[in-house]
């Protein structure tokens, strides 16, 4: 574009310069009709055409033109300085069209920059204008998808809730088919129950029922106040209580004021070990109560125990606890077998476990009860063991001492029962009336694997409390027991 601009350029220089030519000849026609009118010196042949010529420099004047004055030229061939002033006036004529036509050029090429520009922003807003555009139909296509998801959603929400309503109703309709079934078989049990009893009028036969164990009769002599039955209050035991002599190591005694403070501290577990039982712990210079690893002699596996270290010089394995009803008693052979529980809660532990622990040397079992009124009682046992399972881990015991009264002599010799292996001297099972474990006779004078009552006194058609007959009989279940055993000093 350019280049054509400049040809275009050139070409009218050109044709300005013929035009010049042009001009310059006919202003040398006037200037020579001029010369012609003029009268020539010693020439009378005024009838003769005079020509002149003029050789223009191509290149650009830039100083004076000296015309030579001398005789020697012909007056013909004389250069006048009027037609130097001519000769530069035109030149100054065309150059100031060159500067107007430069000044054109220059125009015309801003110009077509700035067309080139626009047209390149032109093609910039057509891009962005197409990108804005699919943009904007991406997002349409987008909003439509959600839309449609929503839509869904709704639907199926709808569609849940209206599942909701008829489970709902389904379930008000089985809600009053149940009642109503509750109600003829309640007609049902009456109507069987007169029949039954016009029966045994009719034959005189009188069926005999499903007998529970007898109830404990022990009336707690060992405690210095009665227990009322029925009630929860029991009074305190002021003129027995743990003898303070049994030790010469400072701390609580069993007649501490509350459990709590010789009672299982969370986190407190020590990795020594493991060791053969807690005296050796207490031996190893262990003297906080706590968890710790044992393996009992014989033992398969090492067990955790809770070592109670804060009670009578300490040293004691603590075998089994019950404190707030959180652990189920209610278990199987196998389950009694291996133990369960949280070791510092309520737990069993394990009658293999134990039997390894008897096993090692002498053993001695300390009882610990706590009641409804915060008071403790305690019945400890010289000598403790149990047999092998082959003998059903049956019970061995010593003689007896403490403030609780011994409700578990009548138990020394007996075989553990649970509800799947029936070892009692009952004709049923005392497992299944009792609810839980334990070394059974018929059914006994205690059972501290029973049901945890809140409260003391407790109604139920079989003792399956926590009881111990010689201290608020079979109807009162403690609130909170623990069985240790310990070497015998
Ligand atoms: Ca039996």
């Amino acid at each position: 574009m350019k280049m054509s601009s400049w040809i275009l350029c050139v070409l009218l220089c050109l044709s300005m310069c013929v035009g010049g030519d042009l001009a310059l000849s006919r202003d040398q026609k006037v200037s020579g009709a001029r010369r012609r009118r003029a009268p020539v010196p010693g020439d009378d042949s005024s009838q003769k055409e005079c020509s002149y010529t003029f050789l223009v420099p191509e290149q650009k004047i830039t100083g004076p033109i000296c015309a030579t004055q001398g005789s020697s030229l012909p007056d013909k061939d004389r250069v006048t300085r009027m037609d130097v002033a001519d000769v530069r006036e035109l030149l100054s004529k065309q150059r100031r069209e060159m500067d107007m036509l430069r000044l054109l050029v220059d125009v015309d090429g801003n110009m077509v920059n700035e067309m080139k520009l626009l047209r390149k922003e032109s093609r910039n807003m057509n891009s962005r204008v197409t990108q804005l555009y699919m943009q904007l139909l991406h997002e349409i296509i987008r909003k439509r998808d959600n839309s449609l998801e929503l839509a869904q959603l709704e639907a199926r929400v709808l569609n849940a809730t209206a599942e909701a309503l008829r489970l709902s109703a389904r379930y008000r309709e089985l809600e009053a088919r149940f009642s109503t079934l509750a109600g003829v078989v309640n007609n049902q049990s009456v109507l069987i129950g007169v029949l039954e009893e016009r029966c045994l009028q009719v034959y005189g036969n009188h069926r005999h029922e499903p007998v529970g164990p007898p109830l404990v009769q022990v009336v707690p002599e060992n405690i210095p106040v009665s227990v009322p039955r029925l009630t929860n209050e029991i009074q305190r035991d002021h003129g027995r209580a743990f003898p303070r002599d049994r030790g010469s190591r400072a701390g609580p005694s069993p007649t501490g004021s509350t459990l709590e403070g010789q009672g299982p501290s969370q986190g407190n577990f020590s990795s020594d070990g493991p060791f053969r039982d807690c005296f050796q712990a207490m031996q190893a210079g262990h003297t906080t109560s706590g968890m710790f690893l044992l393996k009992p002699d014989g033992g398969e596996r090492p067990l955790q125990a809770w070592c109670e270290h804060e009670l009578d010089n300490g040293g004691w394995t603590v075998i089994h606890r019950r404190k707030d009803g959180s652990v189920n008693f209610f278990r199987n052979w196998e389950s009694y077998t291996k133990g369960f529980g949280n070791i510092d809660g309520e737990h069993w532990l394990g009658l293999e476990n134990i039997y390894h622990l008897g096993h090692q040397g002498d053993y001695r079992l300390m009882v610990e009860m706590e009641d409804w009124t915060e008071k403790k009682v305690y019945a400890e046992y010289s000598s403790f063991h149990l047999e092998p399972e082959s003998q059903s881990y049956r019970l061995r015991l010593g003689t007896y001492q403490g403030n609780a009264g011994d409700s578990l002599s009548s138990h020394n010799g007996k075989q553990f029962t649970t509800l799947d292996r029936d070892k009692d001297n009952f004709s049923g099972n005392c497992a299944h009336f009792h609810k839980g474990g334990w070394w059974y006779n018929a059914c006994g004078q205690t059972n501290l694997n029973g049901v945890w009552y809140s409260g003391g006194v407790y109604r139920s058609k079989f003792q399956d409390g926590i009881f111990w007959a010689d201290y608020g009989g079979g109807y009162y279940s403690m609130k909170a027991v623990r069985m240790m055993i310990r070497p015998i000093d």
